[in-house]
């Protein structure tokens, strides 16, 4: 069963850069079943993996390692702040909604990112490797035309 659970493991973590969590449940179950009968069950939650194959807990790992940028963003009606965000190509950011009042959605259209806001969930992306700037913006209704938009500079 070991080969199973591997590579169970390793799908997960090639998941782990576009992570997009379940925004009622927060943890997204997977339940594989092995060619041998046997059932692996996967809870995936904001930085925990918990496997339980057969019921029995195997394995537990952490997701979530540490960014190389780690960013406190708030966001209301209608803006985002900070609006201005400045990396280096190819960093790990990892952006922390820290407090959010209404529904909005984190949009960078080059990059294919479009999430959910979820007050104090963290959104993990990987910076391009092309400098630039590129628009994020919240993609419901006229939000965006009521000023929630902003840059993220990649040097
Ligand atoms: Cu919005």
């Amino acid at each position: 069963m070991k080969p199973f659970l591997m590579l169970s493991l390793a799908l997960v973590l090639l998941g782990a850069g576009c992570t997009q969590q379940d925004d009622a449940l927060d943890v997204t179950t997977l339940d594989i079943t092995t060619s041998s009968g046997s059932v692996i069950t996967q809870q995936v939650g904001t930085n925990t993996t918990t496997t339980t194959e057969d019921g029995i807990l195997v394995t537990e790992i952490m997701l979530g390692e540490p960014a190389d940028v780690e960013i406190e963003m708030e966001s209301g009606n209608f803006f985002f702040s900070p609006s201005e965000l400045v990396i280096n190509q190819g960093e790990t950011v990892a952006i922390t909604f820290a407090k959010n009042a209404g529904t909005h959605t984190f949009v960078i259209d080059e990059l294919d990112i479009r999430y959910e806001i979820a007050e104090g969930e963290t959104y993990y992306f990987t910076a391009p490797d092309k400098a630039g700037s590129y628009a994020f913006y919240c993609d419901i209704g006229s939000h965006r035309q009521f000023g929630m938009e902003g840059t993220l500079i990649v040097e």
